[in-house]
């Protein structure tokens, strides 16, 4: 003190300052992780859903407004999910990281801080549709612990000695390490655990053998697949097909304690089917296409697959519900999955004849998990959100009038059938061409139910040219089209697709927006011809 002051004294304070918030900091984020471990760990016994990560994370989906979910899933694809998950993560670190400071200060304030993001995770998880109160218990048992741990890992930093106002700094190192294995252990084994479930789930699926349908699907018409470079193959492999829903995790829903459920408004006789019940049915298979409203114009989420499975209407028929234009009070038919979606389908398009299923076949196999094994909804000419419901358990009949489903208390239309669509798969953008050598232009066009009938090309804003349809085995499948075209001039030109249903009517040049009810607009794209 003699020699310098107060200058190096203000310096050993200020560095101690800087190094009890790091450690303050610290102990937020190895509290954080403790809660997070723990609250996992409970949730791989009690319910994998019931989670924080994915219960925030649903609670998170569910309250994104469209235009940016739209935005997540244009920008970021199939990777949207990931990206969320990163965002929460950093958002409680970052809280962690706060709290953990505060705590050196105001501690009860921190730890109810802590508590409180259990509780908040804990009402995430009880209002994800389907749940249940025990949900609650994996995130306030994080909650606790997490509270718990703050407390501990920073009362040596807190309980500074009086003579060098210094703290015991291999206290610390204990407690924080103490916290971290204690992690890493809960985590680890809360991750065995859950895996050990779903991998025997995936063997159980893989001993299923599917019986034969008792009506199976002609043959494809040959020339139904063109096999052109570039262009999308008649049938999509499972591997191939989109996927888009709302599930953080995917569904592995275990068979044996899985059951359909037929109830509500005109049912006489409420049923309920085990797994066996609908494989012992009679089983139809079909080629269908499947679409999402949120394709946007040239856009990739539509794809064909065969599918094998029980005919709805006869279910419906059986629990004995008349469509309304048989006097049936009921108009809509909410099926229900295991992760809480609700999508809301016409009863009488359900029961007008088409070929809609109870699917729990895809192109020969099981149903795929991403694809919603056990069984699902299939509708050939409505749009996935009023029709495919995945990892279904339960079928309502209800009234448009007294019910919403999901994405319609979101703003998208109660009714949505699949708008007549048309895409070019190939040349690709930007492609380089020459002039005088002949290039297929070829592509995909939709217009389930109805069928299309005519697809045309123009280019550089020329006559509209009639290409050559491939054959279909109906008209609730895509249809190739091939138009053999030989550049002649050089430079950028724009190639522009339109198609025909067999009503007659053609695909609109107005550019609409997926919401509410399907984009429509044609298809282009530019090549330069050299
Ligand atoms: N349970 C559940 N089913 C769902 C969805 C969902 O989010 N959850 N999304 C629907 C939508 S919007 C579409 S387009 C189709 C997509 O089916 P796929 O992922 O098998 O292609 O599933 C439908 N069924
Ligand atoms: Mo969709």
């Amino acid at each position: 003190m003699a020699d310098g002051g107060e200058w190096p004294l203000v310096k050993a304070n200020e560095t101690r300052r800087w190094l009890r918030a790091g450690l303050g900091a610290l102990s937020g984020l190895l509290s954080a992780g403790a809660a997070l471990a723990v609250a996992e760990l409970v949730a791989a016994f009690v319910r994998p859903e019931a989670g924080p990560l994915p219960a925030i994370g649903g609670a998170v989906i569910d309250r994104t407004p469209p235009a940016v979910k739209d935005w997540a899933v244009r920008h970021f694809g199939t990777d949207d999910k990931l990206v969320l998950q990163t965002g929460i993560l950093v958002v409680l670190g970052l809280i962690a990281i706060g709290l953990g400071v505060l705590s050196l200060r105001l501690r009860r304030t921190a730890m109810a801080g802590v508590f409180a993001f259990g509780l908040v995770g804990a009402y995430a998880a009880v209002h994800r549709a389907g749940a249940g109160a025990v949900d609650a218990v994996p995130s306030v048992l994080g909650g606790v612990v997490g509270a718990a741990a703050l407390w501990w890992s920073t009362e040596p930093v807190v309980r500074v000695r009086a003579e060098d106002r210094a703290f015991d700094r291999r206290a610390f190192l204990i407690a924080a390490g103490a916290l971290a294995l204690g992690s890493a252990v809960a985590g680890t084994t809360g991750r065995i655990v859950a895996d050990g479930k779903r991998a025997s789930i995936a063997a159980f699926r893989n001993r299923i053998r599917l019986p034969a349908a008792a009506e199976p699907a002609a043959p494809l018409p040959p020339g139904a697949d063109l096999r052109l470079p570039g262009l999308s193959a008649f049938t999509t492999s499972n591997a191939d097909f989109y996927r888009v829903d709302t599930a953080l995790v995917v569904p592995r829903v275990d068979v044996e304690n899985w059951s359909l459920r037929i109830h509500g408004k005109g049912v006489r006789t409420p049923l309920r089917y085990s797994y066996n019940d609908l494989l012992r049915r009679p089983l139809i298979e079909r080629d269908l296409t499947l679409t999402c409203v949120s394709n946007e114009v040239g856009g990739p989420y539509t794809g064909t697959a065969r599918w094998l499975g029980v005919r709805l209407a006869d279910l419906l028929r059986e629990a004995g519900v008349r469509p309304p234009s048989r006097g049936g009070p009921a108009d809509q038919l909410v099926s229900r999955s295991v992760d809480g979606m609700t999508i809301g389908t016409p009863v009488e398009v359900a029961m007008d004849g088409r070929d809609a299923l109870l699917a729990i076949g895809m192109n020969g196999e099981p149903l795929p998990f991403e694809h919603g094994y056990p069984v699902r909804m299939v509708v050939p000419g409505l749009y996935g959100y009023v029709s495919a419901c995945k990892w279904l358990v339960d079928l309502e009949l209800t009234t448009f009038a007294s019910y919403d489903a999901y994405w319609v208390k979101r703003t998208w239309s109660r009714e949505a059938p699949i708008k007549t669509q048309s895409r070019i798969d190939t040349p690709k953008p930007f492609a380089r061409l020459r002039v005088g050598v002949p290039i297929p232009i070829a592509g995909i066009a939709w217009a389930q139910h109805r069928g299309v009938s005519a697809v045309e090309v123009s280019v550089a804003g020329g006559p509209w040219q009639s290409a050559r349809l491939a054959e279909v085995p109906g008209p609730d499948t895509w249809r190739q089209w091939v138009w053999e075209w030989t550049p002649t001039r050089t430079g950028s030109q724009r190639i522009e697709v339109r198609a025909t249903d067999a009503t007659g009517a053609v695909q609109t040049d107005k550019r609409v927006g997926t919401v509410p009810d399907g984009a429509t607009g044609r298809h282009s794209v530019v090549v330069t011809v050299a």
